[in-house]
């Protein structure tokens, strides 16, 4: 089918902004988001998507405060005690982008484990971008490249299609939709390559309100919009 969608990028912003509006810390809009997560990925299996790729933590985030940083690196555990069960009734599959070395290596073993523990599923692949970076990725695309030249493994004839077989998304198909939440109209370092034909859509809501109906709405649209690639057809 031609307006068939099997990618989906998803920026999770406002959960911050969610908890104060309701004078909470920010750590409960955190842990409201994750129960979104929960939310949106069944409803994106539901609809076929093929793989959902969630910014769950950049670069940047450590430069938090220490408390909140700490709370989040318990996240995925608390995520998996409560859903693991499902997502595997679901035969979704637990999938990570970006480099999991950085993590205390309590949250490292948790992570190593959801994907060991699913990678026998042929259901939606959920991908959690963690310690993730746009531009890092790049350029370890870019050294990884240039030291198998090096080595004589590959000739130095690299285009888009090859490069891209280095970048940490080379097993997905390619980017069909960037969602943005609470209404920032920026990329923020997320998929930079990958966005280069996407559709972007950006949201007012904040991530713990983006509901599973505001999010098939948002499919519903995309599935409208005629893609182009810039050529004509
Ligand atoms: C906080 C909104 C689920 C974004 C969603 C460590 C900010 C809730 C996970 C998760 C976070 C990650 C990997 C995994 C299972 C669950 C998560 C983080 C933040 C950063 F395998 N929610 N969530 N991870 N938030």
């Amino acid at each position: 089918m031609e307006n068939q969608i099997r990618h989906v990028a998803i920026i999770m912003d406002g959960n911050g902004r969610w908890a104060k509006k309701q004078n909470k810390p920010r750590t409960a809009g955190h842990y409201q988001g994750s129960e979104n997560v929960r939310n949106i990925a069944i409803a994106a299996n539901e609809m076929g998507i093929e793989v959902l790729t969630l910014y769950a933590f950049s670069t940047e985030n450590w430069k938090r405060e220490k408390n909140e940083v700490d709370y989040l690196m318990k996240l995925p555990s608390v995520f998996f005690s409560r859903f693991l069960k499902e997502l595997m009734e679901k035969n979704i599959r637990i999938c990570m982008i970006g480099e999991m070395d950085r993590f205390p290596k309590a949250t490292a073993d948790i992570l190593t484990e959801a994907i060991e523990q699913t990678k026998d599923n042929t259901g939606m692949i959920l991908n959690f971008a963690m310690n993730y970076g746009g531009r890092r990725e790049i350029l370890l695309a870019a050294k990884h490249y240039a030291e198998d030249v090096k080595n004589g493994k590959i000739n130095n004839d690299l285009d888009e299609e090859k490069f891209e077989h280095y970048l940490m998304t080379s097993e997905f198909p390619s980017l069909d939709l960037m969602i943005r939440t609470s209404g920032e109209i920026r990329i923020s370092n997320f998929l930079l390559w990958q966005v280069a034909y996407a559709e972007l859509v950006f949201v007012d809501e904040a991530w713990p309100d983006f509901t599973p109906e505001i999010f098939k709405k948002t499919i519903e649209e995309f599935k409208r919009r005629d893609r182009r690639f810039g050529g004509v057809k």
